[in-house]
């Protein structure tokens, strides 16, 4: 990007000088007889991915500064984005979704700037989801459903019992259970660790968003 700045520079220099020592200054807006310096005219802004993401995933950008002829154009950026309630940038360009929203990420140098629009969109979840208790364990460990979602608790022939740890919103214990499927509604959102007090160890959780 420096070497299209110094091309145009170097065949000017004789006439730029006399005309430096006439006008006494100019920057990059400086023109000299019959040609004109390169000056920064757009940055186009573009994602390596999708730009609908969703809040905790995030998609980085990259921005191209050019002159008014297309070509490279050397300047550095500044990122920023116009909600960053639905997404934030770094310096570097990455955005990371935070919720539900469309936000505007700029590059900007000076006058000029690019923008591209994100739209972060809520991960959908599902509203049941079965727990299977192979050996001594649940399965899945960790399992995320929608608030109001269904979690069916599958008990084998080998008895075992399901015991909520303290939290709002937690749903009723299940006694000790065997072959059969008891289901629990979730109705709050939030963070539910349970626990098979029968088998040491056996713990799992479940996220209701
Ligand atoms: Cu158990």
């Amino acid at each position: 990007m420096q070497i299209n700045i110094r091309s145009t520079i170097q065949p000017l220099l004789v006439s730029t000088m006399l005309f430096l020592a006439a006008c006494s200054g100019g920057g990059k807006d400086a023109t000299g007889p019959g040609q004109t310096l390169p000056v920064l005219t757009s940055i186009s802004v573009s994602a390596s991915g999708s730009t609908s993401i969703t809040p905790g995933n995030g998609v980085q950008l990259s921005a191209v500064p050019k002159d008014a002829s297309g070509a490279l154009f050397n300047a550095a950026v500044t990122w920023s984005s116009s909600n960053t309630a639905a997404a934030t940038v770094n310096a570097n360009g990455l955005v990371l979704g935070v919720a539900a929203g469309t936000a505007a990420i700029s590059a900007r140098s000076g006058a000029i700037a690019g923008t591209i629009n994100v739209f972060v969109g809520t991960a959908t979840f599902p509203l049941t989801q079965d727990i299977d208790m192979p050996g001594l364990s649940f399965s899945p460990l960790q399992a995320d459903i929608a608030q109001g979602g269904v979690v069916r608790f599958n008990f084998p022939a080998l008895a075992h019992n399901v015991i909520f740890s303290a939290a709002t919103g937690a749903p009723a214990d299940i006694n000790v259970s065997s072959s059969t499927t008891i289901s629990r509604t979730f109705l709050a959102k939030g963070t539910f660790n349970y626990t098979c007090t029968l088998h040491a160890g056996m713990s799992a959780v479940i996220f209701v968003h």
